[in-house]
């Protein structure tokens, strides 16, 4: 009879060991962030042709900083954030090196999954055009976005499981002798 109510005590600990806890939230407060200062993971510079970013298309970590930088470029070029993936329109409230420049050091610092698009603004209309993938890039189309799709990995069966359990070594033990 002890054996078994031990048995079952050690089945609702590890019930509670294994329960949801560790599947982690999907955190959709994705940033951007200017970091002068930060380290450059990645470098995006200015392709020989002069009008093109180089890479134009990077996939970086989570947590990575990106550094867009040009020495004594022949024409000056900026970085604009666009509202969408191959538009030019510049994002509302977005980042921007400022003001296009022969020389720059932009650094960002990118945290949760998104595409961080961006333009050159005086070469809008040549394509100069780039796209920063963040971990696994933007997890939804903006209409979804708040209605992430909770996933059902199984948070429903330990707890209950772990009632059960309980209820089966109380009874046990309160039938003991
Ligand atoms: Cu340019």
């Amino acid at each position: 009879m002890r054996l078994i109510a031990t048995m079952l005590c050690t089945l609702v600990v590890f019930s509670f060991l294994a329960a949801p806890g560790m599947s982690e939230e999907t955190d959709s407060s994705a940033t951007a962030v200017v970091t002068p200062d930060a380290e450059c993971d990645h470098v995006v510079r200015i392709a020989p042709s002069g009008i093109k970013f180089s890479p134009a298309s990077l996939t970086v970590d989570d947590g990575a900083t990106v550094c867009w930088q040009w020495t004594d470029e022949s024409m000056a070029h900026n970085v604009v954030e666009t509202a969408e993936e191959g538009g030019i329109e510049a994002a509302e409230g977005g980042l921007t090196s400022g003001e296009a420049n022969e020389t720059e050091d932009f650094r960002v610092t990118f945290t949760g999954d998104q595409d961080f698009t961006y333009v050159c603004e005086p070469h809008a209309t040549s394509d100069m055009v780039g796209i920063v993938t963040v971990g696994e890039g933007d997890p939804a189309p903006a209409s979804e976005a708040g209605s992430s799709s909770s996933s059902e990995d199984a948070p429903g069966f330990a707890a209950p499981a772990a009632v059960v359990a309980l209820m089966a070594a109380a009874m046990i033990l309160a039938r003991r002798d």
